[in-house]
């Protein structure tokens, strides 16, 4: 049987339900983010695009003014800043949970004193070392991604994914965010090879050793790509495929583009778990 984690994942003044998959919509309020960069710039279409996801089932928007995409230039925490600061208000006034996609402590400073609940750090504490004592001291949940500065092919991808976790976990742990504020991300597209991708998908239960709730992220990404032989605004079908084999696997999160569908089929997966309408 697959663990599942039916524990609530507490936020700074509420908590959200993970016994239903949830839905993370993504907000990229970039120019350049690698499938929807240049469509949510401009604040009115980002908060258009919010309220829409919110529609659809969103369970966290997740706000990001900052590309990861491979080769994308780093931006300053002033620029990363002046792209969200016209936002992210706006999307938390709108009552759904936000969590803020930066390694940067300050950028994530900023948002959570407007009302942010999650930290999603791409670089699972380890970037900046300000970030933990940021996250412990405002409350908030904190999603640990792990990456690598670049792939290699040579790894044991899992492996390297469980010392990386064990140390996000302990910088956690010495800032004294608790246990129900962690959620552990394997980074699906970063610092791997695209086979690397598939076989941390295809173990993916593996990683429920460490105890906390797992946030998948595929959406529309290159691995689709390889396997579909398809751009990124046609991927939400291989998307679909791959989010629902996670949340067989026991994801708790599933980060997308496209909020209705992925709804749909954790609602569906949901009814099949619990072998109940
Ligand atoms: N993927 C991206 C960005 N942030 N955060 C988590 N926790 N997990 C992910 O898999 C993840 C993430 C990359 O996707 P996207 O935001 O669509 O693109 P870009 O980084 O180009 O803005």
């Amino acid at each position: 049987m697959i663990e599942r984690h039916p524990d609530p994942l507490t936020l700074r003044h509420s908590s959200l339900t993970l016994d239903v998959p949830a839905i993370m919509g993504i907000l990229n309020v970039t120019p350049d983010s690698f499938s929807d960069g240049g469509r949510h710039d401009a604040p009115a279409a980002a908060l258009d695009h919010a309220r829409r996801m919110i529609a659809e089932g969103a369970d966290i928007l997740d706000i990001g003014g900052e590309s990861t995409r491979p080769g994308a230039p780093a931006v300053s925490a002033e620029e990363e800043w002046r792209r969200l600061a016209p936002v992210v208000e706006h999307v938390i006034a709108l009552g759904c949970p936000v969590s803020i996609d930066t390694y940067k402590a300050e950028t994530a400073r900023r948002a959570l004193a407007l009302g942010a609940s999650i930290v999603n750090d791409v670089w699972g504490l380890q970037r900046d070392p300000a970030m933990a004592d940021t996250v412990a001291e405002a409350g908030a949940a904190v999603v640990m991604m792990h990456n690598r500065e670049a792939a290699d092919a040579g790894l044991d991808i899992l492996a390297d994914i469980d010392r990386f976790f064990e140390n996000s976990m302990r910088l956690a742990e010495r800032a004294g965010i608790a246990r129900e504020r962690q959620v552990l991300d394997p980074g699906i597209g970063f610092g791997k090879t695209v086979d690397q991708n598939f076989q941390v998908l295809n173990r993916l239960e593996e990683l429920h050793k460490h105890g906390l709730p797992l946030l998948v992220g595929a959406s529309r990404k290159r691995m689709i790509g390889a396997v579909l032989g398809v751009e990124t605004d046609d991927r939400l079908y291989g998307s679909l495929a791959v989010h629902t084999i996670a949340m067989q696997k026991g994801a708790a999160i599933i980060r997308a583009h496209d909020v209705r569908p992925h709804k749909d089929a954790a609602r569906m997966a949901a009814a099949i778990f619990r072998e109940h309408v």
